[in-house]
This record gives structure tokens, C-alpha cells and sequence, in this order.
């Protein structure tokens, strides 16, 4: 394993289908908090205690007391330069496939950056293996909609219901213990299966299936590269191990 950018380049220059797997370390520099890093979410939190269906059966109003609190802070953070040089990097070159943990949005809102009004933003949008924090889904029917605002969460009665049904409504994201949506992961994985090389950003690699996906691709005889300041778990199956911020190096890996 090298930390070399000039192999990592190489090995991007010579693929011909690649994944990347982001996680909420890509969006640090846009100032949305990790979830276990020194400002980590999870730190005044437990994942446990917030991110799971039975934790917003148990109290919904603390749920989504701390989902709109992330929802207003986060609507405020815009894309960095890593996203961008990601989406442009879909955009210019075929076979690339960006898929996220992240629910922040910035992906999505750095492909339409970078496809600007007269391109399709379609090859750099990300598959959202976690949802999105700015969408609400009912608890009991299929009614979803956008939503970037934050919630009234003062009161169990003041929470958001359904326009159809009048169930309560819950953040469209995927809790700890809940399947993925429907297709996700295995869309995920015949892309990381096929794919000749797995960039790897930002993620501590602790979340499962998607920190599976760069073995499925080194299982292949594809190669990894990893992007983060930190080792994690995914360093040892690394071909590359880039160490640094994700604004600083993506634009010199992906340019
Ligand atoms: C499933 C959405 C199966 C919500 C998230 C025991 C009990 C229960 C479940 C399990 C268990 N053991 C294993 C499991 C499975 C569980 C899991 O993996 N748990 C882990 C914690 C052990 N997984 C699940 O439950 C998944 N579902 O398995 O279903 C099933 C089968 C049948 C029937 C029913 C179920 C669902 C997991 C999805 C959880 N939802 N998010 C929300 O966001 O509110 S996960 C959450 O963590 C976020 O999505 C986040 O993205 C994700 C992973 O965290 P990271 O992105 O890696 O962020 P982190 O802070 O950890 O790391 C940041 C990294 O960036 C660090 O490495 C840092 O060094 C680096 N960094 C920092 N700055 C920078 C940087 N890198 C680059 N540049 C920088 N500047
Ligand atoms: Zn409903």
C-alpha cells in the first residue's frame, strides 16, 4: 500500500468503471459535523438514543428535535471543494457512480453546480444509501415530501403529520436496524462488484453495508483508495492510502 497521488491518479486514469463511497468526512469542510470525529454528532448524542425506529417510537419530539436542529444547520452549509471536483470528475468521464452515507444534500447540489443549466446533472448524482435529511416520509402511508425546514417539535401535538393520513412524520432517512430503501444495496454493490477501482472518502468505515462495498470491488481484483486525514478500518484493504482533507486533495486526485 502506497500513499502515492501519482499511483491513485494513475489507477483513476486507467479504470474504466469506478465507485466512490463518501461519507460525512467529505462534508466536514462545509461545516456539517461528523458523526464521531472531536465535534462529532454522536458525541452529545448516541446513536442508539436518536438514529433508530424505536427511539422515535419511544420520544418522536427528541427525534426530531435533534433532526430539525441538523436540518436547519446543515441547510445553511454549501458544497466544497471536494464535492465539486467529484461531480465534475462524473461528469466528464463516464463509468463513475457516487454513492453516499451522507444525508446532507451536497452531492446532489454540487452535480447541479457543476452540469450548470445546459448539461444533465444525471451522471454525478449520488445514490443515497442513508436518505435524506430534507425529505419527510409518513410513518404509515407513502406520502413523502421535501422539506429543508426545520420542524415544530415543541409539542408531540405540534409535530409534522401526514397531509393524507394524518400519521406522524418521520425524517426519510435509514435508522440503524432498518433495511436500506428497496434496490439501493444491491445497485451498490453490482456497481462496487464491477467496479475496476473503490474511492473511498471520508468515512471511518464503521457503518455497514455500505463500508462492505470496497471489498466487493478488491474482491474483484478491483483496487481501493482511500481518502481520509485519519486510518480507519478500510486502510488495510487500500492499494492507496491518501491522508489529508478531502477540499484539499480531491481537486489534485480527481483535476
Ligand atoms: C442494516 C442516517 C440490516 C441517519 C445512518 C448492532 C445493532 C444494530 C445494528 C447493527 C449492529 N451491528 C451492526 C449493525 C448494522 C448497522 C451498523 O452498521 N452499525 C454499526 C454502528 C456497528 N447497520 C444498520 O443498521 C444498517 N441497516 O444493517 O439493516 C437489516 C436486515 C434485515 C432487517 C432489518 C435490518 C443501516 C445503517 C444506516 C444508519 N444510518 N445515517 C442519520 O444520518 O441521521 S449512519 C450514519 O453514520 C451516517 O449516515 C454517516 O454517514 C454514517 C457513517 O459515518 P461516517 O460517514 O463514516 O462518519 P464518521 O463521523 O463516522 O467518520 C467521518 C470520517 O471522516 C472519519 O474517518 C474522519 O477521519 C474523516 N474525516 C474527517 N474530516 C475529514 C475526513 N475525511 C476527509 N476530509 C476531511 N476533512
Ligand atoms: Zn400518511
Amino acid at each position: 500500500m502506497t500513499e502515492s497521488l501519482a499511483e491513485a491518479r494513475a489507477l483513476l486514469r486507467t479504470a474504466r468503471t469506478i465507485v466512490v463511497l463518501t461519507g460525512a468526512g467529505i462534508s466536514a469542510e462545509s461545516g456539517v459535523p461528523t458523526f464521531r470525529g472531536i465535534d462529532g454528532l454522536w458525541k452529545s448524542f448516541r446513536a442508539e438514543d436518536l438514529a433508530t425506529l424505536e427511539a422515535f417510537e419511544r420520544d418522536p419530539r427528541l427525534v426530531w428535535e435533534w433532526y430539525s436542529w441538523r436540518r436547519e444547520r446543515i441547510a445553511a452549509c454549501a458544497p466544497n471543494a471536494a464535492h465539486l471536483a467529484l461531480a465534475r470528475f462524473a461528469l466528464t468521464r463516464g463509468g463513475v457512480r457516487i454513492i453516499t452515507q451522507n444525508v446532507d444534500g451536497l452531492h446532489a447540489e454540487a452535480a447541479r453546480i457543476a452540469a450548470g443549466a445546459d448539461v444533465d446533472a444525471a451522471q454525478a448524482m449520488p445514490l443515497e444509501l442513508h436518505g435524506s435529511l430534507f425529505r419527510d416520509r409518513c410513518t404509515s402511508c407513502a406520502f413523502h415530501q421535501d422539506n429543508r425546514s426545520g420542524v415544530d417539535h415543541t409539542s408531540l401535538a405540534a409535530l409534522p403529520r401526514c397531509e393524507r393520513c394524518g400519521a406522524l412524520l418521520r425524517p426519510d432517512v435509514v435508522w440503524f436496524g432498518e433495511r436500506l430503501f428497496p434496490g439501493d444495496m444491491e445497485e451498490a454493490f453490482e456497481w462496487a462488484g464491477r467496479a475496476d477501482v473503490c474511492l473511498i472518502i471520508g468515512t471511518s468505515g464503521l457503518v455497514h453495508p455500505a463500508a462492505s462495498l470496497g471489498s466487493a470491488t478488491r474482491d474483484r481484483g478491483g483496487a481501493v483508495i482511500e481518502l481520509n486525514p485519519e486510518e480507519t478500518p478500510l486502510t488495510r484493504s487500500a492499494r492507496v492510502a491518501l491522508r489529508g482533507r478531502a477540499a484539499e486533495i480531491a481537486p489534485a486526485l480527481l483535476g
